[in-house]
């Protein structure tokens, strides 16, 4: 019986060493460089709000962003999104299908920043703009509320120039504050449904609210600015 075994598990070992292992690493290797690429992405593009962010507080003795705030989509949740839309789950899929990988949410305290700030970044000369969705305009129906964009920013390296997809979220601290508690209230299990429903509605109103708080802010702003 341990003969056997033996001989079976030095077949397996023969097998993955000779075929699969290699194609294991090759799969790794380029999904490890391809999340690199994603995060250097990041790097330049959080460099240029920073550069806008410096400039502008020399001109106008203030800061236009309030905070920035970075992250990679997981792997997993690569692998979720793309098994939603029935795609392949490999590197190439990843790169060609998902705009979302790595994102950035720029954070200010007044709304027209936000809208002078995505301007700023899309007249970049290396930026190409490939979608913007306006949620402050045309909020969704839950009240959430921010301005979206992917760009393609090119990252230089040893010998090649690759172009990176990233996903820009501009939002107000109101907004942010808003889009935290409904992100968990949607992630809650085990709520009732007619809590659910009395909460979300709650959470409608509040956007409102929040939304004119954040004019009424940028009224008084202007007025001290004047
Ligand atoms: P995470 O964990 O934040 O990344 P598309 O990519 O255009 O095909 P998608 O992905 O629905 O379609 O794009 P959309 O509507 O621009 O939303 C992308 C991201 O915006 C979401 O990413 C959220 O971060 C945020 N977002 C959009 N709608 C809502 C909302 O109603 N509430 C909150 N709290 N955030 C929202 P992910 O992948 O959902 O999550």
């Amino acid at each position: 019986m341990d003969e056997s075994k033996n001989k079976f598990l030095s077949q397996l070992t023969d097998i993955i060493t000779a075929d699969s292992m290699n194609e294991l690493k090759k799969i790794f290797n380029s999904s490890q460089e391809l999340m690199s690429r994603y995060r250097c992405a990041i790097m330049e593009i959080e460099t240029k709000f920073k550069v806008l962010n410096e400039q502008f507080s020399l001109l106008h003795e203030r800061n236009p962003i309030e905070d920035i705030r970075t992250r990679l989509k997981s792997f997993d949740s690569i692998r979720d999104k793309l098994e939603r839309r029935g795609l392949p789950f490999n590197v190439e899929s990843i790169e060609r299908n998902l705009s979302d990988v790595a994102g950035i949410r720029i954070i200010c305290s007044f709304i027209d920043d936000i809208y002078m700030l995505a301007d700023c970044l899309i007249r970049q000369d290396d930026i190409i703009l490939i979608k913007k969705k306006d949620y402050i305009k045309n909020p969704k129906p839950n009240g959430y509320r921010s301005l979206h964009l992917i760009v393609e920013v090119p990252i230089f390296l040893q010998d090649e120039k690759r172009n990176m997809k990233v996903e820009v979220q501009l939002r107000t601290i109101a907004m942010e504050f808003w889009a935290n508690l409904e992100h968990r209230l949607r992630y809650k299990k085990n709520i009732p449904e007619d809590l659910l429903a009395a909460t979300a509605e709650e959470l409608s109103s509040c956007a409102q609210a929040l939304s004119d708080l954040d004019l009424k802010m940028q009224k008084i702003r202007d007025v001290l600015e004047q």
